[in-house]
């Protein structure tokens, strides 16, 4: 018997087999777990290839749901958790794992980003979670959890990370808040801050080749981490050994966050 057997979710984020809610995704299936799961909607439908991507991707594993969902539409959200209930029931979990902001806004410098840029960063990367939320609120059963991606630039200043970093802070913020406004439900809600993987949100984000090779040197471990590690960690946050962890940010970064200077022996 897995860990997640009998326990039903969502997961809000698969764009290809490089993301983060796809490594969480398959620790989740390994351990039993029906899920449902969301797209980003194509431009084209007669040219689905996000679809097509991820259903490659979750149909082996027995979706119970794909769906389009663009979290800038409530009705879209709205759409998804009913269609959720339909096809799963009451849930124990969900999975977001969502951000954007467009590229002329992310290059920098922060003072430069645009209104609009910075509402859309926010709107996408923020403010979906408490949409995703107010939702789940209803649809999770009792002990039910949810968890959302973050990075280290959040915290502190990571070059190149730029408006994004300022999404992380407010989201990182928005997890303590609905921890404590959940957390009476018996429901939970925690962050993972992952170290840098390489993916599509990724390939956009300025110097992430060099934070690629300043893990190796500086972190603790001496390495960066692996998706596999990732998707094991957020696959506990989700499940009911974290019974007594809410409103946390957990960092699977091989150490990282902890140096604030190169160990003696980092060739940089
Ligand atoms: O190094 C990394 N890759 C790290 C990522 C380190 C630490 C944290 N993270 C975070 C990201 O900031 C994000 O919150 O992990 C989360 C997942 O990111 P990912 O797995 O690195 O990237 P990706 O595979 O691109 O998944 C993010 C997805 C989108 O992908 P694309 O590339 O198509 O934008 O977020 C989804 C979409 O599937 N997404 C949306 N979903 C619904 N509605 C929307 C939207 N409007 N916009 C983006």
């Amino acid at each position: 018997m897995g860990l997640f057997t009998g326990k039903k979710g969502l997961v809000f984020g698969i764009a290809n087999d490089h993301s983060i809610a796809w490594a969480i995704t398959q620790k989740l299936h390994q351990e039993g777990a029906e899920m449902g799961f969301t797209h980003l909607p194509d431009k084209d439908p007669t040219r689905a290839k996000m679809e097509h991507r991820v259903r490659k991707l979750v149909e082996p594993l027995g979706a119970k749901l794909l769906t389009p969902c663009d979290v800038q539409k409530d009705e879209d959200i709205d759409r998804v958790f009913a269609q959720a209930k339909e096809a799963l029931g009451g849930l124990d979990f969900v999975l977001h794992s969502i951000a954007y902001a467009p590229i002329d806004d992310l290059k920098g410098p922060v003072y430069n980003v645009s209104r609009a840029g910075f509402g859309l960063s926010m709107d996408i990367s923020v403010y979906s979670l408490l949409a995703v939320t107010k939702r789940a609120r209803e649809a999770l059963n009792p002990g039910g959890s949810i968890l959302t991606l973050t990075y280290l630039g959040g915290e502190t200043v990571i070059p190149g990370y730029n408006v994004m970093g300022i999404c992380k802070a407010a989201l990182e913020s928005s997890v303590t808040y609905l921890a404590h406004e959940l957390g009476p439900a018996g429901l939970r809600v925690n962050a993972l801050s992952a170290g840098p993987l390489k993916t599509l949100s990724s390939s956009a984000v300025g110097d992430f080749d060099v934070m690629l090779k300043l893990y190796p040197a500086m972190s603790p471990l001496r390495r960066n981490v692996t998706a596999e590690e990732v998707g094991k960690t957020g696959m506990y946050l989700l499940s009911d050994l974290a019974s007594g962890v809410t409103g946390e940010v957990l960092h699977v970064d091989a150490g990282f966050h902890v140096m604030g200077a190169p160990p003696a022996d980092a060739k940089l």
